[in-house]
């Protein structure tokens, strides 16, 4: 039987899997891939032929699949796994489209920012793809948070962020008055202490954060703290960008990185389908 590998991307972040066998699944697999989710925080495996029933099965290798949270007045998938299961594309019938999140650039975020217990990872699978653009950048936020001043770190001790998300505005920053009554948000540590292991990442992002807040902190501090904290995730040498291929399919740990997407050409058809994975309440890395 074929050995599980795990092919570096960047030196610590990022690992293209081969030897996966989807049918046995085994219990030491299993530990090796959650392992590997934590270590390097996004997994891709390449060229796997995947039905809608086989992409759940996969999730649970990694944890508990979690219902989406677009409500689904909101919802144009009929499937029978439409709960759990989406598409991301920009396909559309009549006008309307019939998946989620369908057009162009989308900026820097992480999955599920915006309610109190953010997944722990998001599935995306690939069933067409664009001939150029529509790739999706990763940035690993353990790294930023090792990059930033000793001056920063003290101040982001005491603040949180608050985030928001409302699924029409997928790229500029939130605010107060832009929101839809639909929208949800929620408030984390700025930097949090990942659930597996410990480690410290920066958890805000320029797409669903509105502000960070703390007790002795004016206003003007901590938005410029945030502007900072945008500059240095967007500028992060921790980044790489996966180019799409069908049948990849790729699994990003929310808690460890943060996600975006580059433009693609509207006339072409971009389609994957989506899951992802149940999380849990993010505690502060300071105490
Ligand atoms: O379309 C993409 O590449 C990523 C979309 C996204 O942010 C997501 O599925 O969470
Ligand atoms: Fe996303």
């Amino acid at each position: 039987m074929k050995k599980l590998n795990f092919e570096a991307i960047l030196p610590e972040f990022g690992a293209i899997v081969d030897g996966l066998n989807l049918f046995d699944v085994s219990a030491s697999a299993k530990r090796l891939l959650n392992d590997a989710l934590d270590r390097y925080g996004v997994l891709i495996v390449p060229d796997l032929e995947l039905t809608e029933a086989q992409q759940l099965e996969i999730t649970q290798i990694f944890g508990e699949p979690s219902k989406r949270s677009r409500p689904s007045v909101d919802r144009a998938e009929k499937s029978p796994y439409a709960e759990y299961m989406g598409l991301v594309t920009n396909v559309r019938k009549d006008g309307i489209p019939i998946g989620s999140l369908p057009d162009g650039e989308m900026w820097l975020h992480h999955d599920g920012c915006f309610i109190d217990e953010p997944y722990r990872a998001t599935i995306l699978y690939a069933l067409e793809v664009t001939s150029v653009g529509g790739e999706t950048r990763f940035v690993d936020m353990r790294t930023v948070f090792r990059s930033l001043p000793k001056s920063l770190v003290s101040q982001l001790k005491y603040l949180s962020g608050r985030h928001s998300f409302d699924y029409r505005n997928i790229a500029d920053r939130p605010t107060g008055d832009g929101l839809s009554g639909r929208a949800k948000s929620a408030i984390h540590p700025s930097v949090i202490s990942h659930p597996n292991t410990q480690e410290a990442a920066v958890y805000v992002n320029p797409l669903c954060t509105v502000s960070l807040e703390g007790d002795g902190v004016s206003r003007t501090e901590a938005e410029n703290c945030l502007m900072t904290l945008f500059h240095s995730i967007d500028g992060s040498d921790a980044t790489f960008s996966h180019r799409w291929s069908k049948r990849d399919l790729v699994i990003w740990d929310n808690w460890s990185t943060c996600h975006a997407r580059n433009d693609f050409p509207a006339g072409e058809v971009r389609m994957l389908r989506r899951n992802i994975i149940k999380g849990q309440k993010l505690d502060a890395y300071f105490k």
